[in-house]
């Protein structure tokens, strides 16, 4: 496999850039240490999403296949409490006696995993059937929960179905208008930038962010609109919007009234919203409210966006579905042109969240309360329904259990690094000590493998094969450019042989089509439906959209003549703003906003490891205004503390006026004391059970130390 350039995409983010990979001839002597440089090169390929484009982390990705620090062997904890290199057989053995010890004396549900939303179609499918079925546990869930549950909820109370774009990204090139709610892809994912130049030349490019973001600034040429809402209000300021579309007759009456059901509550829930009460809440002029509103229903091509600044909070779901409200009442889903969407994060963020490694799912979005789903399921796995487990217990409160009486003894991470990525990560860290035995799959040791007794050393992204689903739906292949290094495993195998040694019910396939095939079987008849789809009509370039039942040929746009209720309406979901969503300001607080850097990717486990990366951001810096850092007399480049009930992190201020005076931002792919989430809540949605990582009031204050 050298010297070909093998098509495939990038291992990060949903946008799945596409990309050449050249393998170079010393790539062939993997797993020699002494080849630290990079053994493939990287080149951008034509896409629809990317057109060649692609990020510095995708342009840099190749470094990590033989970075030093990459594992080369399993690691198993030894009496001297440290990490010690052992065989495959003998680490299995351990994980196989151990994981049935605890599930003898605790209980099947005292054992749980942890997926990922980085992890393939095939390798996100096979996570669930081997919970369910090697270990007979309900408890399965991922860090999806943290990324996509506020919106996939939303969808699917809304649309009956949670597609995150229901339509082909170069739709959004002939918008006139794009509203961005809390999103900066001109940092997560800036290829997708090029698909927003239309609406920007049209003046309708409008970002709703409290920060001045790299998105933020496209509009700095005075056409489109930077609207600074307070951290959290985004709710009242769509709500504000609903009522200002009613009040001033801009509803598109017929789209309502045939495709829609429930206008009569919505009309009367948003009653009270008028435009000058939204001001006084969000800090949005009452002005610039009408402004918008009549820019959005100008008939025009028009696309409502959302990202997680709006979805991440304890009533993300009500955001989200008061968005979607909003795009039904513009009449904008599956009018041709328009459309409202969500921006999926992860690399599989999509997929990963249709195929059962969710605690309340099957294979191909299906209810694992379902009946009929549960037979179907059984019935290709091949074991009687009843061995399936039911339904689990999302992540949040997955986590909250580790090590508590009645909580998991034992816990599986594949693809995740919830050390640092999950709320509240102090109380995380504790649980994870807390725990008999923690196994953590993964490429390096990242800040949870530092506290595994076992883990297992799996293959990159370009070592690989499998399929990947992008934000658009859109399912891609993943090509191998190059073997693994000695000692590494495909997570595939690993599961067959732990499956093997739990004497699991079932096959567990090893080759990744064959997977598929049976992921493609599982899926038939779901919602997301893969069973017309086969890796051949992959490889010869079909773009495969979901829904594609076997016979079919997919279906890039959803919602053309009817949304997936039973009775092809979209329900218009009435929400109110909760007494208990408070988003109080006193002097001495200001709201932790917490979000993303262009050089780094979530915990980053992975772009900490690059160099360039690394040392372009090598550290978290607070973000603060300038009459806030006079207040507390901080200066710029001082070293902060930022404090609540939860935690403390340090870091180092950085001084800007891109950010509200009652706010504070912080990136929270950082290790440390400088961990932002060690500060963030753990307090869920009711609806999806995701956190509030959003907003989260700290107090912050200069100090003398250094950072450590
Ligand atoms: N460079 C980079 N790219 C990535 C990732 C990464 O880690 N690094 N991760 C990928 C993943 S998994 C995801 S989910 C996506 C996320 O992509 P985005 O959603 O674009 O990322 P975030 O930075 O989390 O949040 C977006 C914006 O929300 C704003 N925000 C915060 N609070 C609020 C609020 O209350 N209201 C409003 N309106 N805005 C608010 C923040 O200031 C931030 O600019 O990115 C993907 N791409
Ligand atoms: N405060 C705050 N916290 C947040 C967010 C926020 O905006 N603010 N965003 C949240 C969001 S949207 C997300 S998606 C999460 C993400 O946060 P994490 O779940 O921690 O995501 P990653 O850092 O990508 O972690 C993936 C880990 O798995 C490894 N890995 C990558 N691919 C594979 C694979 O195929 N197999 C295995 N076994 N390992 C693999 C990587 O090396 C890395 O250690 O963070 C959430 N946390
Ligand atoms: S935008 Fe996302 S997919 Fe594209 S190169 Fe950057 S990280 Fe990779
Ligand atoms: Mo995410």
């Amino acid at each position: 496999m050298t010297g070909a350039s093998t098509p495939t995409h990038c291992p990060y983010c949903a946008l799945q850039c596409a990309m050449s990979l050249t393998a170079s001839p010393a790539a062939s002597s993997a797993g020699s240490a002494d080849a630290p440089s990079a053994p493939v090169t990287v080149a951008g390929r034509d896409f629809p999403t990317n057109r060649g484009g692609l990020c510095k982390k995708g342009w840099t990705s190749a470094e990590l296949l033989r970075a030093p620090s990459r594992l080369l062997a399993p690691l198993v904890r030894g009496e001297d409490g440290e990490l010690h290199e052992s065989g495959w057989d003998e680490a299995l053995d351990l994980v196989a006696a151990r994981l049935r010890g605890i599930r003898a004396s605790h209980g099947a549900d005292a054992v749980g995993v942890f997926g990922g939303g980085g992890l393939t179609n095939e390798k996100a499918y096979q996570l669930g059937k081997f919970a369910r079925l090697a270990l007979g546990t309900s408890r399965i869930d991922y860090n999806g929960r943290f990324c996509m549950s506020s919106a996939a909820a939303a969808g699917n109370r809304a649309f009956g179905v949670d597609r995150g774009l229901p339509f082909p990204l170069e739709d959004l090139d002939g918008a006139a208008t794009v509203l961005l709610l809390g999103s900066n892809p001109g940092e997560t994912m800036p290829p997708f930038i090029g698909h927003l130049a239309g609406a920007q030349a049209a003046g309708g490019l409008v970002v709703v962010d409290p920060r001045r973001t790299a998105t933020a600034r496209l509009t700095d040429d005075g056409k489109g609109m930077h609207v600074q809402p307070a951290p959290g209000t985004d709710l009242v300021l769509l709500l504000g919007l609903i009522h200002l579309v009613i009040a001033e007759g801009l509803v598109d009456d017929e789209y309502v009234a045939t495709r829609t059901t429930g206008f009569d509550g919505l009309r009367r829930s948003v009653a009270a919203w008028w435009p000058e009460r939204v001001q006084s809440i969000t800090g949005v002029a009452a002005l610039t409210l009408r402004r918008l509103a009549r820019r959005l229903a100008s008939g025009a091509p028009t696309f409502i966006l959302t990202g997680r600044g709006v979805e991440q909070h304890v009533d993300g779901t009500d955001t989200a579905t008061a968005a979607i409200n909003l795009a039904l009442l513009l009449g904008l889903p599956g009018r041709p042109g328009s459309g409202y969407g969500t921006l999926t994060g992860q690399g599989n963020g999509q997929g990963g969240r249709e195929h059962g490694q969710k605690c309340d799912q099957l294979p191909g979005y299906r209810k694992i309360t379902d009946p009929d789903a549960r037979a179907h399921v059984a019935r290709v796995w091949g074991v009687a329904p009843d061995v399936i487990p039911g339904p689990g217990i999302p992540a949040v409160e997955l986590l909250q259990s580790l090590g508590r009486p009645g909580g998991l003894r034992a816990l599986m991470v594949h693809g995740s690094n919830v050390v640092i990525s999950s709320p509240n990560a102090g109380a995380v860290r504790h649980g994870l000590e807390s725990l008999d035995f923690l196994v953590v799959c993964d490429f390096f040791r990242s800040e949870t493998a530092d506290l595994a007794d076992v883990v297992l050393p799996v293959a990159q992204w370009a070592e690989e094969e499998g399929t990947m689903t992008s934000l658009e739906g859109r399912v891609i292949r993943r090509l191998p450019a190059l073997d693994p290094p000695e000692g590494v495993r495909d997570e595939l195998w690993i599961l067959h042989e732990l499956a093997r040694r739990l004497d699991a019910p079932s096959v567990f396939h090893v080759r990744p089509e064959d997977v598929f095939e049976e992921l493609r079987l599982a899926s038939e008849g779901g919602i997301a439906d893969y069973s017309g789809i086969d890796y051949a009509m992959l490889d010869a370039g079909e773009a495969a959209y979901w829904p594609y039942p076997r016979g079919s040929r997919g279906t890039p746009r959803l919602f053309a003549d009817r949304f997936a209720h039973a009775d092809g309406l979209a329900r218009l979901v009435s929400v109110r703003v909760r007494a208990e969503v408070e988003h109080p300001s006193p002097a001495d607080v200001l709201t932790l906003v917490t979000g993303r850097l262009l050089e780094h990717y979530q915990s980053g486990a992975q772009t900490r490891r690059v160099p360039e990366l690394a040392d372009a951001q090598p550290e978290a810096l607070a973000t603060v205004h300038p009459a806030t850092a006079a207040r507390f007399d901080i200066r710029d480049g001082d070293t902060v503390e930022l404090v609540n009930s939860r935690g403390v992190v340090r870091c180092r201020a950085r001084l800007s006026t891109d950010i509200r005076p009652d706010a504070v931002f912080v990136p929270f792919h950082f290790a440390g004391l400088q961990t932002a989430n060690l500060l963030t809540s753990d307090a869920v949605d009711p609806v999806s059970a995701m956190p509030e990582f959003k907003t989260n009031l700290v107090s912050i204050r200069p100090i003398s130390e250094a950072v450590a």
